[in-house]
């Protein structure tokens, strides 16, 4: 990557997650995804930052999509649905990843059922964030985005 070139932020959305906006909107806002990945778009852009914004209701192409990124990602944005609570292969692909990982829910998991209280995902992750529904995507970019710079000072 050459010193012009902004950095890629992989965003990764899990299941259902195509379906914001339609219900739910006391847990999850009122927002569509395609109206959060264009807030992600106009905040990365601020902070030099591109993305590449996805969403699979698939667990193997998860996986996938992270592996296709070990190369061209330089961190991630993770809400794996309700794929957090469950899948060890989502882990397994982040632990192979040396860029940060950044885990992010619309809802705030601790006040909900004892079965989202575990997340696999964030045995991988440097922090969550929670339950500041769409604005969650954008406090994580500014934490990798402050990560990074540390790291490219040191
Ligand atoms: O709070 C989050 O971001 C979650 O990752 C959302 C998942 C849930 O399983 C996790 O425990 C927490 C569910 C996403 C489903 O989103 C819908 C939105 C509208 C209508 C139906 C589902």
């Amino acid at each position: 990557m050459t010193a012009s070139m902004p950095a890629t932020i992989l965003i990764l959305n899990g299941p259902n997650l195509n379906l914001l906006g339609s219900r739910e909107p006391d847990l999850y806002g009122s927002e569509t995804l395609t109206d959060i990945e264009a807030a992600c778009h106009d905040h990365a852009k601020g902070l030099g930052l591109t993305i590449d914004f996805r969403q699979s209701n698939n667990e193997g192409e998860m996986v996938n999509i992270i592996q296709e990124v070990r190369e061209s990602a330089a961190g991630l944005i993770v809400n794996a649905g309700a794929l957090t609570h469950t899948s060890v292969a989502i882990l397994d692909a982040l632990l192979a990843l040396e860029q940060p990982v950044v885990e992010v829910h619309l809802s705030n998991l601790f006040r909900r059922e004892n079965f989202r209280h575990h997340s696999f995902v964030s045995q991988a992750a440097c922090g969550m964030i929670c339950g500041f529904r769409s604005q969650g995507y954008l406090m994580a970019l500014d934490a990798l985005a402050h990560m990074l710079k540390e790291k490219s000072e040191a």
